[in-house]
């Protein structure tokens, strides 16, 4: 992409509206623009991102069996009825009456749509188990959105759902949802502990919060040291081995969030308890029959009887991921994205636009990156080098490839490690080896 040609307005001027740093990198960094309180347009950098993160959460899924559908963000009120959960959703709930008079609402969860979906498809034992997701916008009227994308009122969210036969199986779906969680947020590059935590108005009792500590985070946590260094995924075991020894080891490693801490009861000595402030990027449920039993999702048992499902719901932030990931990496220069989630791998800085021979080089390698297939901006604005320099860091994109008159004499171009910070002068061509290999 030709910065000339795209669309990134980024700011020199950090806006006062911002209180956490990661909301104000993406209004700097041009990757979103408030619509309304809480509501956000996805400009084209930010989009980038969410879309790498959706991607990394979708193909987790996929590895752990999950099976993708997609759901409406309107849904009927007429099932939140019959879940009992229409009136007790309160005021977080946007409701809306279509021309009929019929009451809708913006979807802000989605267990009564998911359950009716499969109640009389999922017929008998012998369709189980099965796990399905979706990547789906939802909405809730949250009294205070704030901190940007962190708490918005429209969400990217995705939500899976287990259907199993019986407690066992449904432990063993949320067993692997919970390996599946770990491994979606350590290739994001960053660590997210999971909590015991309460499971507030979804419901159920056993439920884990995936949390990342970060000092501008919402909820106090407290957690065992080691969670702070252990490799947690070392030990993993493939999802169809016994996932039991696993779990009870990383469950058994003490990590709760407040509502679930009582420090007379704690086990861990005090120098062995970190208490910090944490992000809520996951939250896996097990609630067993809550929805299935009363929108009636039965399936036949191996004797022929009916069997209510045992459910559990298993929610990542995708959107709240972008500024969570943010927050875990940056420095006073900007963002600095892991490779994996960045929305570009390589900025190619030309320090010369309008000059022939700058020009020319920087136009073979833009070719070149792309034809490997290198995701690259390239900023060939006429703008200042300070500027050019200042924007590329801001940005955060892993690798700046630097062509100036100066380097070009010398036969050499700079690449800059946005991460590390380390500079190399390097041949054209040795610069290209090290971004494609
Ligand atoms: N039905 C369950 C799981 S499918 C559920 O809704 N869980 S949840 O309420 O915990 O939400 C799942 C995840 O969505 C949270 O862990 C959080 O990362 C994200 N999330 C929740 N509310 C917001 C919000 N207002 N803004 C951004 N992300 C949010």
């Amino acid at each position: 992409m030709r910065l000339s040609a795209y669309f990134l307005p980024t700011l020199k001027d950090t806006p006062t509206e911002a209180q956490i740093l990661s909301h104000r990198l993406m209004l700097r960094a041009g990757m979103i623009r408030q619509t309304s309180a809480g509501i956000y347009a996805w400009l084209p950098l930010g989009h980038r991102v969410l879309r790498k993160i959706e991607q990394i959460v979708r193909s987790e899924q996929d590895a752990a069996g999950a099976v993708e559908l997609l759901m409406p963000t309107v849904q009927s009120a007429e099932l939140w009825r019959a879940s009992g959960r229409y009136e007790d959703y309160g005021k977080e709930m946007l409701r809306i009456r279509d021309r009929h008079d019929r009451e809708m609402l913006y979807g802000p969860t989605a267990e009564e749509v998911i359950t009716d979906i499969v109640k009389g498809t999922l017929k008998s034992y012998r369709d189980l188990p099965r796990t399905l997701y979706n990547i789906q916008w939802k909405f809730r009227d949250e009294i205070r959105p704030r901190f940007g994308v962190m708490r918005g009122r429209e969400f990217l969210m995705k939500d899976a759902y287990s259907f199993d036969l019986d407690f066992a199986g449904a432990k063993r779906a949320y067993q692997k949802m919970f390996l599946a969680y770990l491994r979606t947020f350590a290739r994001m590059g960053i660590r997210a502990i999971p909590m015991k935590a309460d499971s507030g108005p979804i419901g159920g009792d056993m439920s884990h919060e995936f949390i990342i500590l970060a000092d501008t985070g919402e909820s106090a946590v407290f957690c065992d040291r080691r969670w702070v260094e252990w490799d947690v995924l070392a030990s993993a075991p493939a999802y169809d081995q016994d996932l039991e020894p696993f779990f009870a080891d990383a469950t058994g490693i003490y990590a709760a969030t407040e509502e679930k801490h009582n420090p007379d009861t704690c086990p861990l000595p005090a120098e062995q308890l970190v208490t910090a402030r944490g992000i809520e990027v996951g939250h896996i449920f097990y609630f067993g029959t809550k929805y299935s039993k009363p929108l009636g999702a039965v399936v036949a048992g191996p004797d022929g009887n009916p069997v209510t499902l045992e459910m559990g719901s298993y929610g990542i932030g995708v959107s709240r991921l972008v500024a969570a990931v943010i927050e875990a990496s940056h420095d006073d220069a900007g963002i600095i994205w892991p490779e994996s989630v960045a929305p570009f791998k390589v900025g190619l800085i030309n320090l010369k636009s309008g000059d022939a021979a700058c020009d020319k080089v920087c136009a073979d390698l833009y070719d070149v990156l792309r034809t490997a297939q290198v995701e690259v901006l390239y900023d060939d604005r006429e703008e200042r080098p300070g500027v050019k320099f200042a924007d590329m860091d801001l940005i955060g994109l892993p690798w700046q490839l630097v062509v100036g008159p100066r380097g070009l004499k010398a036969g050499t171009v700079e690449l800059k490690n946005r991460a590390t910070g380390e500079r190399l002068e390097l041949s054209q061509d040795s610069a290209l080896e090290r971004l494609t290999s």
